[in-house]
């Protein structure tokens, strides 16, 4: 591992100098590249990517430009992977295998990964425009899902099934990739001031709290529904688990009162 990082500090070293490529180590666990288990040293020079293994074995890589370097793992088999952004594509050596993929990914602003189809490995979804790219490294496939303008974009769990839902406003819209089953869900809020996600409903995978005005929104992918709860009046929300069963209560001032909204009840009242 130390060797691992000395070799990406040398890259990064390297960027200060006036190189292009610049190689960040994502976490200190992915120090083993070829799955057996011992730690690998990766060596930057240019854009070629040289994997030192033991017993003196090397093999380089050489790719077209790149910008960045990651360590990641992408395909749920043992050794991690190395992923590289370029101007218009991500490409990914599998060091186990011995090969490079690429991934054509248009004109892109924002890359990230996090499991979500709830296989092991990460998937990597990229903000191009209107789309956004979802690759597979594990089956080697491309997902595109056109979401029209939008404004913020996040993931959380929000059905309960493992792996995480991408999830983005967009105007009065809420929209939900579920990259498990492929598919993309609109729901309508209307106008809101915030959200955020909480677990009401005491079951796995949590709600979109939105602040609507004189009420309260609630948006439960796991049903596929959303709730509305009248809160006219309210001063402060905080949200606890008031009742001690499963699911937080969203706690309002109303006037002096303690008013609660238990959406796993369906009910509100007075403390
Ligand atoms: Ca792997
Ligand atoms: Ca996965
Ligand atoms: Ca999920
Ligand atoms: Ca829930």
């Amino acid at each position: 591992m130390k060797h691992l990082k000395w070799a990406l500090a040398a890259a990064m070293v390297s960027v200060f100098l006036g190189l292009a490529p610049a190689a960040n180590a994502q976490t200190g666990e992915c120090s083993d590249l070829n799955g057996d288990g011992t730690v690998d040293t990766v060596s930057v020079n240019g854009y070629s990517v040289t994997i030192y293994s033991g017993g003196g074995t090397s093999r380089t890589y050489n790719l077209s430009s790149w910008s960045t370097m990651q360590i990641v793992e992408l395909d749920g088999l043992a050794g991690c992977e190395l992923l590289f952004t370029q101007s218009s594509s991500l490409a990914v050596v599998t060091h186990r295998t011995g090969t490079t993929d690429t991934y054509s990914v248009g004109s892109w602003s924002t890359m990230t990964y996090t499991d979500l189809d709830g296989v092991a490995g990460n998937e990597v979804y990229m903000t191009s425009g209107s789309y956004i790219n979802v690759v597979t490294h594990r089956t080697k496939t491309k997902n595109s899902y056109n979401v029209g303008s939008w404004s913020t974009l996040s993931y959380r769990d929000l059905d309960g099934y493992a792996g995480n839902e991408l999830y983005l406003t967009s105007g009065t819209d809420l929209k939900v990739i579920t990259q498990r089953t492929q598919s993309l869900k609109s729901y309508y809020i209307g106008s809101w001031s915030t959200m955020q996600p909480i677990e009401t409903d005491g079951k796995t995978g949590e709600e979109l709290v939105f602040t609507t005005g004189a009420t309260i929104t609630i948006l439960c992918h796991r049903d596929a529904a959303t709730r509305v709860y009248n809160v006219s009046g309210w001063s402060s929300m905080s949200y606890y688990n008031q009742d001690g069963l499963p699911g937080e209560e969203l706690v309002f001032i109303m006037g002096t009162r303690p008013f609660v909204v238990n959406d796993a009840r369906r009910t509100t009242y007075y403390l």
